[in-house]
């Protein structure tokens, strides 16, 4: 056995309190060296009266581990516990003082659990887990008030520019409302509406003004009563990180130097204060001299910060934050976030734009979630080419799902793209079988489901800015049947809720093979979906209990002695509903 390889730490996505009394454990062994593992748990005040064994499942694994996990229900809410592995004869303990190949005396040296307090535990908001989002960039979306239009518009759906405008505005949503309820769309994330010089609004010029080419108050909040009465939510983009160099704040600083009285609002290398492009002598983002980075360690910054993201809640009764540059930002900043718009409303979601591993702000302290380009980067992967096997598909995929807490998985946000990033169907080279397929996945995997605005009627787009083109509304110039595949498949997940906090597993992922098989289950429900991510027809075949249609046509799936057939086109897929 490869002792070296078992891997458990504490207080961690290894050991987590998932609801109020239910705890979830987690271990890592050298993929297929390890036959069972079991958890030991027991009390440490009465070992002999209160002590268990857990047989844990093997629920994922990557390119080099497999990774096992169980829920226990400690009696008194404390616990102390360790594992037990077994490969071939050989039995080894892990437990917090080391792994050893005698039974080690219980519980001197075992992990501890010392209490479960539920104000501790990491709970995110119910209806995130059975929303399907829809993003939206305002000036590009629908213009629904010429009167508001900046001066210099472009013509709607020419060739967008860095700096262009296009007159899109919240009237324009507002009137497009019963078209994101016909596709199923349950909550809009927005990028910035308030006050900036730019078509993006990232560099705010004041954060308690709607931006007036976009609108104003009663119309936001026109527009989220409206949205609301149709039973979609809206969440704001905050971008706290910075300011717009133009901001009263900053000018200040440019105009009276050190003895600005909002000098410490920002990282200043050296005075007089240069707004030089490129290479400005303050912090900024990336080298933007435009947006000054704001001293968000600063009490005076961080309570203005505060109160504005508490007034677009109380003031306006928005759904959520989607905090811009997150990873920026100290973390003091956002557990003190945390706790203030919580305080307003619990159910507030809260997503973090952090593009790498985001264990750090996902311990139930400071976001509930964050955007998972982690995930799109590998789906998109292993749809563009053939070189990536179905097995390192689901070795990434496995290696993911580790990384946080199964209730952060279950609020992930999940995209294909943003206005960040190339459109989907360009970066899969305007296959619309493979759009299909990776909507597919996204909409049977484990996490809160997001669609760029534009994707769901084929509209491409190479990077910023040609990934933010004007919405097309044209009904003659909107691809109606993929239209229809992604409203299929949101109505599929709005109706089955074991398709969004069901448990998830592969059940075929081989070495040099393209086609995956995966289910979704819980005591509700059972599916398995099929995939064939080649170019080739496929007839993939797996033993299955029980009766299976398809979910999506009700058509009763092939099957002979529990051995389920089923035929699939090249980039074809079929999701399964066992009866
Ligand atoms: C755009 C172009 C620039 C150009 C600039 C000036 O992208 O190439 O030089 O215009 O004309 C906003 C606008 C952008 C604008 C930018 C700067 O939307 O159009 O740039 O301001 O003026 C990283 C950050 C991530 C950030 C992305 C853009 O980590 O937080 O870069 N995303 C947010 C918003 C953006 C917004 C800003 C930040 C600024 O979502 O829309 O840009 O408020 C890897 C890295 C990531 C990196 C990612 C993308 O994956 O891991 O860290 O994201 O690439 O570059
Ligand atoms: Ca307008």
């Amino acid at each position: 056995m490869h002792l070296e390889c078992l891997h458990h730490a504490p207080h961690s996505n290894w050991a987590y309190l998932y609801e109020k009394e239910t705890f979830h454990l987690r271990v890592r062994t050298s993929k297929q060296n390890v036959d069972r593992v079991y958890a030991i748990t027991g009390d440490k005040y009465d070992w002999e009266t209160y002590h268990h064994e857990h047989k844990m499942p093997k629920v994922a694994n990557d390119r080099f581990f497999d990774y096992w996990q169980v829920a226990v229900k400690p009696e008194h809410r404390r616990f102390s516990y360790g594992f037990r592995f077994h490969s071939g004869k050989e039995t080894a303990w892990m437990i917090e003082t080391g792994i050893f190949t005698e039974e080690p005396e219980a519980p001197n040296g075992y992990y501890d659990r010392p209490f479960l307090h539920e104000i501790d535990l990491f709970e995110a908001p119910e209806w995130a887990k059975s929303a399907i989002f829809y993003q939206i960039m305002p000036d590009r979306f629908a213009n629904g008030d010429p009167t508001n239009d900046p001066e210099e518009i472009m013509r709607w759906g020419t060739e967008p520019t860095r700096e262009s405008f296009f007159g899109g505005d919240l009237q324009g949503i507002i009137n497009r409302l019963d078209y994101l309820t016909d596709l199923g769309i349950t909550a809009i994330y927005l990028t910035p509406i308030f006050e900036a010089p730019t078509y993006h609004k990232y560099d705010t010029t004041n954060y308690k003004k709607v931006d007036p080419h976009f609108g104003d108050l009663e119309l936001l909040k026109k527009l989220v009563n409206e949205a609301h009465a149709k039973g979609i939510r809206i969440v704001l983009d905050a971008a706290f990180n910075h300011i717009s160099a133009n901001s009263q704040q900053f000018t200040d600083v440019i105009e009276n130097g050190a003895h600005s009285r909002y000098v410490n609002w920002f990282h200043i290398h050296e005075f007089p204060v240069k707004v030089r492009e490129g290479n400005p002598n303050y912090d900024s983002f990336g080298f933007f001299a435009q947006m000054p980075k704001l001293n968000t360690a600063n009490p005076e910054t961080r309570e203005y910060l505060l109160d504005i993201a508490e007034y677009w809640l109380k003031e306006v009764g928005i759904d959520g934050w989607r905090l811009d540059v997150a990873n920026e930002i100290d973390h003091a900043f956002w557990k003190d976030f945390r706790r203030r718009i919580k305080a307003i409303n619990p159910e507030a979601y809260l997503i973090g734009e952090v593009w790498n591993d985001s264990l750090r702000w996902l311990q139930g302290d400071q976001f509930d979630s964050v955007m998972n380009y982690p995930l799109s980067d590998r789906l998109i992967d292993f749809l563009q080419t053939d070189d990536m096997d179905a097995a390192t598909f689901a070795a990434h995929i496995g290696g993911l799902l580790m990384r946080y807490p199964q209730q952060a998985n279950e609020v992930l946000f999940n995209l294909m793209a943003s206005h960040d990033t190339p459109r989907v169907l360009t970066q899969l080279g305007g296959d619309k079988r493979k759009l299909k397929l990776a909507i597919a996945f996204l909409l049977t995997f484990t996490g809160t489901p997001c669609i760029y605005y534009g994707d769901e009627i084929g509209l491409e787009g190479e990077a910023d800015p040609d990934c933010r083109k004007c919405m097309i509304w044209e009904e003659d110039k909107q691809d109606s049947d993929l239209y229809q595949s992604y409203k299929q498949l949101i109505q599929l997940r709005k109706k089955h809720p074991v398709l969004r906090t069901g448990q998830f597993g592969f059940l075929k992922a081989d070495m040099h093979k393209r086609p995956i098989i995966y289910e979704r289950y819980d005591e509700q429900g059972h599916f398995t979906i099929w995939m064939n991510a080649s170019e080739e027809l496929a007839l993939l075949t797996h033993t299955l209990e029980g009766n299976w249609r398809d979910a999506l046509t009700g058509e009763k799936a092939v099957e002979e002695e529990w051995q389920v057939w089923i035929h699939l086109n090249p980039f074809g897929y079929k999701i399964l509903l066992k009866d």
